[in-house]
């Protein structure tokens, strides 16, 4: 039965290579006849265009069917916590996985059902948090408009049936005392409009920080305020209340807890800032029975800026799924800097790719997804800045190619021995895939394109790929010795021999699985 499964899948990729070469758009000329026969070694077909990191993947089977049957809130209903663990309305345990926006009245507009739904039926994400900024130009004190921003992604969120955390997100007005007024009026009216819905979750104080803020002296009497006045709308649903030290010290909530019903204890961290203290923190906090909620957490400096921790966040990710702890991912957000989850150039009403997402951000998708398969980064180009997506280049001999992209407006495009490298640490991943499309335009039999990858001493070649003036797509694999490599990058070089010759590269990414 196996080997005529096997014998079935090599046919069936066999044809849907030769179709996809077919098919293949770009300059319109048939590809060479010996790709059809043997792709040279360490190269596999790839069964199909999508940006997945293993094609064959199958949604796990707890996760709703897109678009029929019941939605994730359907099937877990009201929510409630059971000791120190979040139960859904049957009692199982359940853990919550998203991502939250960025400042809301700014970067509201990305979050739209497309964008959702995505994420829901791609990411299985099943929890959406809305930052609503309080004392910032944008905030709701100064512009209680941004209601309007923040309904219309609840209701989003409630079409599509994943759950919603409303963040009350005070930074730099550091206690939750300053302006709890403002915060009864706009958990009054949110509770009132909600709170028979099972999706809504009300997170009441982001991060209270300062070395003035304290727990008994600030967080306590706002929580005993904010939460009265949610209870008389909504007599259950979930409430996080934010600890001291930007929701870091779930130890000092956990020696003092609050009286209430269902209220779990935020706690915040960022990989490329915060490791084993925090974590023995919040171990401590759990064992005295502490309901946590991680309802923020970057894979990057706790600036919101830096590089993608891989390891560190790994860490985190083990840590919580071991402990069954619900988390959301900093930011749904293109800004420019390190905890932004997409590209600057997306399209927010067409479903989200893998291109679209930073290194960042297909960290989260990933941890978000559950699965052993990830991704480590993925270009289409589209941003057009090679910077963005952290790749080494010849300067004069790499540029932007916009009359044959293979797909979307641009490649990239490498003249004669010029190179795109790129960086990425391979210490947690194994199996290394790299996917790309490839054509060399101008160029003739006897040009090919060089990968090989860097071990931290030498460059370790991988194959050739042979000329071809149609567009390509393929995999290769790389051998088992690069991954676990910490100063690990993959290169690209245009090994041709006219001057006017150029090596076209799109939709290139490097998947892997997590060790
Ligand atoms: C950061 C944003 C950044 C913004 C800054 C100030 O990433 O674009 O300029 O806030 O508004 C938090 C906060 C969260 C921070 C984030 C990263 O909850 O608002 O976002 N962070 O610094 N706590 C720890 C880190």
């Amino acid at each position: 039965m196996k080997q005529c499964l096997f014998a079935k899948k090599t046919l069936l990729w066999a044809l849907i290579f030769s179709m996809a070469l077919i098919i293949l758009p770009g300059c319109g000329e048939t590809p060479p006849e010996f790709l059809f026969a043997t792709p040279p070694s360490g190269i596999s077909p790839t069964p199909s265009a999508t940006p997945e990191a293993t094609p064959e993947a199958t949604p796990e089977p707890a996760t709703p069917t897109p678009d029929s049957g019941p939605t994730f809130v359907d099937l877990n209903g009201k929510l409630r916590v059971e000791g120190s663990q979040l139960v859904n309305e049957a009692g199982q345990p359940i853990q919550l996985k998203g991502v939250s926006s960025s400042e809301v009245a700014s970067f509201g507009y990305l979050v739209t059902y497309e964008m959702l739904k995505s994420m829901r039926d791609d990411w299985n994400l099943n929890v959406f948090r809305i930052a609503m900024y309080t004392e910032d130009a944008t905030g709701y004190v100064r512009n209680p408009g941004v209601m309007e921003t923040v309904t219309r992604i609840v209701d989003l969120c409630i079409d599509l049936g994943i759950y919603v955390i409303v963040d009350w997100h005070i930074l730099y007005d550091n206690t939750p005392l300053k302006y709890k007024d403002h915060a009864v009026e706009f958990f009054s009216e949110i509770s009132a409009l909600y709170g028979d819905y099972p999706n809504i979750i009300y997170e009441i104080c982001n991060e209270p920080n300062g070395r003035d803020t304290t727990w008994e002296g600030h967080i306590k009497p706002y929580a005993d305020e904010v939460i009265p006045a949610i209870r008389k709308n909504d007599p259950d649903n979930i409430i996080i209340v934010g600890t001291p030290t930007w929701s870091q010290d779930v130890d000092i909530a956990a020696d003092d807890p609050l009286p209430y019903d269902n209220v779990m204890y935020a706690f915040h961290f960022y990989a490329g800032s915060h490791g084993q203290a925090l974590r023995d923190k919040f171990d401590y906090a759990l064992s005295k029975g502490l309901p946590i909620f991680v309802s923020e957490w970057g894979s990057c400096l706790n600036t919101g800026d830096g590089p993608t921790f891989h390891e560190e966040s790994m860490e985190w990710i083990k840590f919580m799924d071991e402990r069954m702890i619900s988390y959301v991912n900093w930011a749904f957000s293109v800004k420019l800097e390190g905890a932004s989850i997409l590209r600057q150039k997306v399209n927010a009403n067409a479903p989200l790719r893998d291109i679209d997402l930073t290194e960042g951000g297909l960290f989260a998708k990933y941890a978000i997804k559950s699965t052993k398969e990830t991704v480590l980064f993925a270009d289409g180009f589209e941003t057009k800045t090679f910077n963005h997506g952290k790749w080494k280049r010849t300067n004069n001999s790499t540029t932007y190619e916009t009359e044959k992209p293979y797909k979307g407006d641009y490649a990239a495009s490498i003249g004669k021995d010029g190179f795109l490298e790129r960086p990425v640490t391979t210490v947690p991943y194994e199996n290394l895939k790299l996917h790309l499309a490839y054509a060399i335009d101008g160029g003739k039999p006897g040009d090919v394109v060089k990968i090989d990858w860097f071990n931290g001493t030498e460059y370790v070649p991988v194959v050739d790929l042979p000329f071809a003036d149609g567009w390509t797509e393929l995999d290769v694999e790389l051998p088992d010795s690069a991954s676990g490599v910490r100063e690990f990058s993959v290169r690209l070089t245009a090994a041709v021999a006219g001057e006017g010759t150029r090596v076209l590269i799109d939709e290139i990414w490097l998947a892997a699985e997590k060790r």
